[in-house]
């Protein structure tokens, strides 16, 4: 008896032996395959990365990228200031990078890793919301305005009054946006749309009260809504209202004489992104004249990198929906961060959207 449950002991041991080596060994290579497959997580605008640049860089550094999208600065801003930790890469406008930059939600870039940050043009470089681009790094620019069909809305619109046009009630569509929208309203009315006065803002909220029953949706990506004839106009950004134009050739764009904002939007990396070095590397090549150009070329916004022009074709360089003239520049307005005055804008915001 002894003798047998010595055999048994041993046969046990024996087998507990091989289950421990077995799973060592499969925990060894689950981690080995994920080692390989670093994943970047890439959260941005709507049609701001393709399956082309995404696709690239995923073939070229032998890595996954996925790409997941916020609609607002604020929504950007607001998941991560919940705790959103998966991101490596983001894309906030220019009052948002300053906003992130005091919130410390932003890592510091390393220069070295990103040489070709040599290749952008210093006209985008060093700007008030990140003086040294310690933080961030161009990605591109455009503005706001009309998109309309030359169709059916005549005659072609030159102010912002056109959107609050009876004739127009349902056939329309609004950015819905918290900085944007009330810009706009402040714009038509006369004022910067930065003001920090309590009264100003409250008759611009008055004013899309008043065009709330005349709008069909509030929706940040028209391109679709224009294309589909769902709406004539739309107040909406430049590229997108470019990239439906080029799809249904009655659509143009036009920044209103009131004037209007602009803005650029820029590459930075969460201060608690899993992947930086990774995340570094995405940057350097976004900034390849070459990818560059493909970027500009499909998002229809401007590139900040000269010699992307190189490499794009004449129907984008030098177009009047991406380079206005230097009368409407004049008009232009980049929205600023107004440090807790920004709440009033929210706040208004949803009070309109909530009536
Ligand atoms: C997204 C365009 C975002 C521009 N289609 C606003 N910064």
């Amino acid at each position: 008896m002894p003798h047998i449950s010595k055999s048994l002991f041993c046969l046990r041991y024996t087998v507990n032996s091989l289950l421990i080596i077995c799973m060592i060994v499969s925990a060894l290579l689950i981690s080995s395959c994920s080692d390989q497959k670093q994943q970047l997580n890439v959260f941005t605008w709507a049609g701001y990365v393709n399956d082309e640049i995404r696709t690239g860089f995923e073939k070229e550094f032998g890595v996954k990228v996925v790409v997941d999208t916020y609609a607002t600065n604020e929504d950007l801003h607001a998941k991560l200031s919940l705790g959103a930790t998966g991101y490596d890469i983001i894309m906030p406008s220019d009052y948002m990078v300053s906003i992130m930059i005091k919130s410390e939600l932003l890592a510091k870039l390393n220069q070295d890793n990103i040489p070709n940050f040599e290749s952008i043009s210093p006209d985008f470089l060093d700007k008030y919301f990140d003086p040294e681009n310690r933080y961030s790094v161009p990605y591109t620019f455009g503005t706001a305005g009309i998109a309309y069909d030359s169709d059916v809305v005549s005659p072609a619109p030159d102010s912002w009054t056109v959107l609050w046009n009876e004739k127009y009630k349902n056939q329309f569509s609004m950015l819905d946006d918290p900085r944007e929208t009330p810009g706009l309203a402040l714009k038509m009315l006369g004022y910067s749309l930065n003001t920090t006065d309590p009264e100003e803002l409250n008759q611009a909220k008055e004013k899309l009260l008043e065009q709330k029953p005349l709008v069909k949706q509030y929706k940040n990506e028209a391109e679709e809504l224009l294309i589909a004839g769902d709406v004539v106009m739309a107040h909406c950004w430049s590229g997108d209202a470019f990239r439906a134009a080029a799809e249904r050739s009655s659509l143009r764009y036009v920044i209103p004489k009131e004037g209007s904002s602009q803005f650029i939007d820029n590459v930075c990396i969460p201060k608690f992104a899993p992947h930086k070095d990774l995340a570094e590397k995405f940057i350097n090549y976004l900034l390849r004249p070459e990818i560059n150009a493909k970027i500009s070329a499909f998002t229809k916004y401007g590139t900040c990198v000269p010699a992307a022009k190189d490499h794009l074709p004449d129907a984008i360089l030098m177009h009047e929906y991406i380079y206005p003239s230097e009368d409407v520049l004049q008009s232009l307005e980049w929205i600023r961060d107004q440090g807790d005055f920004t709440q009033q804008y929210s706040r208004a915001w949803e009070e309109i959207k909530a009536k």
